[in-house]
């Protein structure tokens, strides 16, 4: 099954959180009625597939209230589709790329994808006719201006970078500049990863937030923080962390194809209710996708759950 863009659907791509919710859920298609001991099973399983205590508890509440109530027999499975919807909605907030050059700077924890992230985003909205500047920020990592460049080649974008070792702030500045003289639509800036306890680190960080905030009062306009969802409640971790240090607006989830802990998503939105820009699938470019409830929803549950 393809989608419209031609790539797999996300319902292919979560097959894992899927599998592991199935066993746990499929009691609640046999109707509207369900015992403690059944509620205690889909409690244990949303509690493996890192769905968070508090939304557990609140999708778990929701179907014991349904349960009980008799005289308007409801499919459990609809109420806990919608539940689930109610409680992502918040992460759905429409992006609105203005003003320009939209300033956003992507951070996060080694390794989680923000690299490739970049390269995503800016391939999809190459695709809607936005100008892109890419800004290689991350100059603490061997290669990692490379990294970003060769991305820059493929998408045949230009990228700001200086030498490694140099100082981000400075390139960020000089990114800024390039992207106003090329009239451009968005500003990607690409960091180091870094862990929230590499004091150096994350002053460097709050440094290049001033010297944008310098250019620009209004500036970054986005600051997204990747977490790669299988890491489950950890990545919760680092977003508290980073919103603490740093302060986040966005996140995006990544490696969501890998892995059986898609349910922290729940998790996150419960805690944080902050924008999902997009989830990442797999490794090639066009594995992302902007957030969709109804199909975050309809690809982790079982066949006929979704309408
Ligand atoms: N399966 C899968 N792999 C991904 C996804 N996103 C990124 N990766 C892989 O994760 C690895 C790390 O990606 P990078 O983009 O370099 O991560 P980073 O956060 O920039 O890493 P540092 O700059 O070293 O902190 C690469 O092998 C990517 O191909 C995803 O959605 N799914
Ligand atoms: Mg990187």
């Amino acid at each position: 099954m393809v989608d419209k863009q031609n790539k797999p659907s996300l319902r292919e791509r979560l097959t894992k959180p899927r599998n592991f919710l199935i066993k746990g859920l499929s009691d609640l298609f046999s109707g509207s009625d369900i015992d403690e001991q059944e509620l205690d099973d889909i409690e244990d399983r949303l509690i493996l597939a890192d769905v968070g205590v508090a939304a557990t508890d609140r999708l778990v509440e929701r179907l014991r209230k349904a349960s009980r109530q008799h005289g308007s027999p409801v499919r459990l499975v609809d109420v806990l589709r919608d539940e689930m919807q109610c409680i992502l909605e918040p992460c759905a907030t429409p992006l609105t790329l203005e003003p320009r050059p939209y300033v956003m700077v992507v951070v996060g924890v080694n390794g989680v994808g923000k690299t490739t992230t970049i390269a995503k985003m800016a391939r999809h909205w190459q695709q809607q006719e936005y100008k892109i500047v890419l800004a290689a920020a991350d100059t603490f990592r061997a290669a990692a201006i490379e990294q970003l460049q060769e991305w820059g080649d493929r998408l045949s974008l230009p990228v700001v970078a200086h030498r490694q070792g140099g100082d981000p702030a400075a390139v960020v500045h000089d990114a800024h500049q390039s992207a106003k003289a090329r009239n451009a639509d968005i500003l990607l800036i690409d960091t180091a990863g870094r862990q929230h306890t590499q004091g150096e680190l994350m002053t460097q960080l709050q440094k290049t937030m001033r010297v944008l905030k310098k250019l620009d009062t209004e500036s970054p306009h986005e600051v997204l923080q990747v977490l790669d969802a299988s890491t489950g409640q950890n990545a919760l971790a680092q977003l508290r962390a980073f919103n603490r240090t740093v302060g986040v607006d966005s996140a995006c989830l990544t490696k969501l194809d890998g892995t059986a802990k898609g349910g922290m998503l729940f998790a996150l939105a419960e805690e944080f209710g902050l924008p999902v820009r997009f989830l990442g699938t797999g490794e090639g470019m066009d594995d992302l996708r902007p957030l969709d409830v109804g199909q975050f929803i309809g690809a982790i549950l079982p066949n006929g759950a979704v309408n």
